[in-house]
């Protein structure tokens, strides 16, 4: 890529409570699923890079996991801790809202915003407004609560306006030269990303409780020719648990283990043989050591 004068490139902070659309934004966004999505709140627990280069610009986005204060386990607040963080060093920040609905949730993570830093505010799921009347009044009333720079409405999900953002968030970025190859898309390893998406199932097809308590390793990961072999391991809490995720004769964790291969063969554009185990290990949400192990920061 030539690079000439008045290129941009710069970090953009996604931040907003659990559940408003981050993660499926800047999968829209980059039109690369890299950052796992569910209907249940706090599903991202990483910070993940995102990056999206053309012509005039690199856009580094930041997605963060949804800022929550109801519950205080330890990884709450390291999850907390990664947001914050996230703001600290970046150019942009989108705060992400979900159209018509703006509560107490919401105003804990607009109390964080720095003043120092420019922020957009970005209503999400505009699509999902019974009447497209109650976007102006909306706009309206948030409008005064911060100074942000722009406001956007959106539908991340079905990509409308996400051209505007685009655009909008061109002129905040500083001049700078790429930081990222043109081809790359995250900052995060294949192996990350296959325990991600393994992770996803288990978030969207295993009811209410049992998501939280579950995390991913990958113990082998190998390359061979056009072929990656993984071997993943559920980690959960409770012998109970393990016995939710298998299912009657294995059959969530095969459709869970089938659907996790097919969203890493269309990520890796490869074939993928992936094996998965459940095993229980207890208390790992609340155990600091078990955490670094996993890779939280
Ligand atoms: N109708 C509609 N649904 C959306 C839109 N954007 C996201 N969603 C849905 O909202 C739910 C939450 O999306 P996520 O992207 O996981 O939300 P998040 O903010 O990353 O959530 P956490 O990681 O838990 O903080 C999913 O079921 C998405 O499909 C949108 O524009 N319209
Ligand atoms: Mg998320």
């Amino acid at each position: 890529m030539s690079v000439s004068d008045g290129y941009k490139a710069g970090y953009i902070a996604i931040v907003g409570r659990p559940n408003v659309g981050k993660s499926t934004l800047l999968n829209h966004l980059i039109k690369q699923k890299i950052s796992i999505t569910s209907r249940k709140a706090q599903t991202t627990r990483h910070r993940i890079h995102g990056i999206l280069t053309d012509a005039q610009s690199q856009f580094i986005f930041v997605d963060t996991p949804g800022f929550q204060m109801r519950h205080r386990s330890q990884l709450n607040q390291t999850m907390n801790r990664v947001v914050l963080q996230s703001m600290q060093n970046v150019d942009v920040i989108l705060f992400v809202v979900e159209a018509g609905q703006f509560g107490r949730e919401d105003e804990q993570v607009l109390e964080q915003l720095p003043e120092n830093i420019p922020v957009v505010l970005v209503i999400n799921k505009i699509d999902r407004l019974p009447d497209k009347l109650q976007l102006l009044p909306f706009m309206q009333k948030t409008a005064d609560l911060f100074d942000f720079v722009d406001i956007v409405p959106v539908s991340a999900l079905q990509n409308k306006q996400l051209t505007d953002l685009i655009e909008t968030i061109r002129r905040y970025l500083p001049e700078n030269p790429p930081v990222f190859a043109e081809d790359e898309i995250t900052d995060r390893s294949e192996r990350f990303l296959a325990a991600e998406l393994l992770r996803e199932k288990v978030f969207r097809q295993i009811g209410e409780e049992v998501p939280y308590s579950v995390s991913v390793v990958i113990e082998q990961f190998v390359l061979e020719g056009n072929l990656r072999r993984i071997h993943a391991c559920i980690l959960v809490e409770r012998e109970n648990q393990k016995a939710i995720i298998i299912g009657k004769q294995g059959k969530k964790l095969k459709d869970m283990a089938m659907q996790a291969r097919k969203d890493m063969e269309v990520l890796f554009g490869s074939k993928v043989y992936l094996e998965v185990w459940v095993k229980v290990k207890s208390g790992w949400a609340d155990d600091t050591v078990a955490l670094k192990s996993l890779g939280y920061e």
